[in-house]
């Protein structure tokens, strides 16, 4: 078997799987590469005053990990510029609030080569190379111009955007013609396969072939989707755990009797909040019986709080939380438990557990995790209902979920008052079809279904031969 070597922008395993971490891709590819033996390779987190190149080696929560530190301006330009002002909202169909700024594409092409130059010792030659998400797209470029001749393949975990929002990007031809460096490109959803190839052949002039190879300016890439899953059997290791009882048993307690509606998002603005709280509040205006009978638990853990739309759309949030509450709220009740910290993953089973309904909106999402952990945590004898936005990958998977548009308020008060009256059968039915494909699409079928199908890949080939000297 070869061995796996996947590259992330940071590289932050859990150290105990029921404690967890915030992010859907470190819970992902730590529980993806347990079971493979490779290395993990990306940035610390850290910075330092001049980039050194070296690598730190350690072993976290069962996983050999390889860290590099970056420079103040590496953070500044590839990670809160190019990366989270540039490549996320544009990717999230935000183009009002995507920046362009040469300094920010000037340090994203640094960063992937300081990515290549300090992970090439670590690479042998039956290496499999498997590079995550929109911080890397030119690393493969990168590895081929110094040499590699692995198999790379490149997995984005986020929406690639409809083929006219994608030409907005300056340079948005370069940075295709880079990704086609990769053996194999993965998506997280059919759509977002083919937005990507609508774009090679109308916008690029490029060719696909049935089998799903694009074919551009001499570069062949096999392109398809593979849609990420949870780690179901963690998840329900933990949720049969000492502390989710506790908290499911503490959340029972304070919830005296009303039902419980749950939210758990990183606090980013593609997650649909403030629709969220919206939707919530319409529904408390239209069905007054409902007052004190019900409340939202809205975990909301803050994240990326450098950049100013986070910075925005976390005042926002405080404002409207704060109006609804104050609107309705009554001596003995809140309608609104509004939390910005982070829970232990095992706390956050018990959590959902408690709840009756699920409340995924976001505006647009890869996939979206939580919506498998909530359907994972429930107790089958008497599950709780998923509400979920249309514009979430998991939707094209969690067809058995009250499918909403996040956009519009009515449409999702609607089905949260209707998961609350749901009948017990109806709710059984759905849960059971929803846990059937959690539990059979879970984060092992998604490496294992990635990985033989980067091996299925032709051998690379080189033309020049700068691209085939052996590695350094
Ligand atoms: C990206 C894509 C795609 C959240 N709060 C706490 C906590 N979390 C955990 C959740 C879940 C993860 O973070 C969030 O994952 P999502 O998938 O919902 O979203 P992103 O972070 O945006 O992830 C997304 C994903 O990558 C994987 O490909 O699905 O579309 O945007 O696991 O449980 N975990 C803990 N405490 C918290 O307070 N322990």
């Amino acid at each position: 078997m070869s061995r796996l070597i996947v590259i992330s922008n940071r590289v932050n395993p859990p150290e105990d799987s029921a404690v967890g971490t915030t992010g859907g891709l470190a819970m992902a590819l730590s529980a993806a590469l347990r079971e493979y033996t490779g290395v993990w390779f990306g940035w610390s987190g850290h910075t330092t005053e001049t980039f050194t190149g070296q690598l730190s080696m350690q072993r976290i929560g069962g996983v050999t990990v390889a860290l590099m530190d970056l420079e103040e301006q590496d953070r500044q330009e590839y990670y809160n510029g190019y990366a989270n002002r540039t490549l996320w909202p544009l990717f999230h169909f935000r183009m009002d609030l995507a920046q362009y700024d040469r300094s920010f594409s000037e340090g994203y092409e640094r960063v992937n080569m300081r990515f290549a130059e300090t992970v090439l010792p670590l690479i042998e030659p039956d290496d499999l190379i498997w590079v995550q998400d929109y911080h890397l797209i030119p690393l493969a470029r990168e590895l081929r111009r110094r040499g590699v001749k692995n198999r790379i393949g490149f997995f984005l975990h986020i929406p690639w955007p409809a083929r006219r929002l994608f030409t907005i990007l300056p340079g948005h031809d370069h940075l295709v013609e880079a990704i086609l460096d990769y053996d194999l490109i993965g998506f997280q959803t059919e759509d977002s396969r083919e937005s990507f190839t609508d774009y090679i052949v109308h916008i690029a002039g490029g060719t696909l072939e049935p089998d799903g190879t694009v074919n551009l300016n001499g570069k062949q890439s096999k392109v398809g989707a593979f849609p990420i899953g949870i780690d179901a059997a963690e998840f329900a290791h933990a949720i049969e755990s000492e502390r989710a009882r506790g908290v499911y048993d503490k959340m029972t307690e304070s919830r005296a009797g009303r039902d419980m509606i749950v939210g758990v998002d990183r606090l980013d603005y593609s997650k649909g909040l403030e629709d969220r709280f919206l939707a919530y509040e319409e529904l408390l205006t239209k069905n007054p019986e409902l007052h004190e009978k019900i409340f939202l638990l809205q975990i909301a853990t803050p994240s990326r709080d450098e950049v100013e739309a986070y910075q925005e759309i976390r005042a926002k949030l405080d404002m409207v939380s704060g109006r609804i509450n104050g609107a309705f709220s009554t001596i003995e009740w809140v309608p609104i438990r509004y939390v910005n910290r982070s829970y232990r993953r095992d706390e956050l089973a018990g959590i959902y557990r408690a709840a009756r309904v699920g409340l995924v909106t976001p505006h647009r999402d890869g996939m979206n995790l939580v919506a498998k952990e909530y359907v994972a945590a429930q107790d089958s004898a008497n599950p709780g209902v998923l509400v979920l936005s249309e514009f979430a990958g998991a939707a094209a998977q969690m067809k058995d979920a009250l499918i909403v548009n996040p956009f519009s308020r009515e449409e999702v008060a609607d089905a949260v008052r209707r998961a609350l009256s749901m009948p017990l059968a109806e709710r059984r039915q759905r849960w059971e079809s929803l846990m059937h494909g959690v539990q059979q699409h879970d984060v092992t079928a998604w490496r294992d279904s990635f990985v033989t199908a980067l091996l299925a890949t032709p051998e690379p080939q080189f033309e020049t031969e700068a691209a085939s000297r052996p590695a350094a």
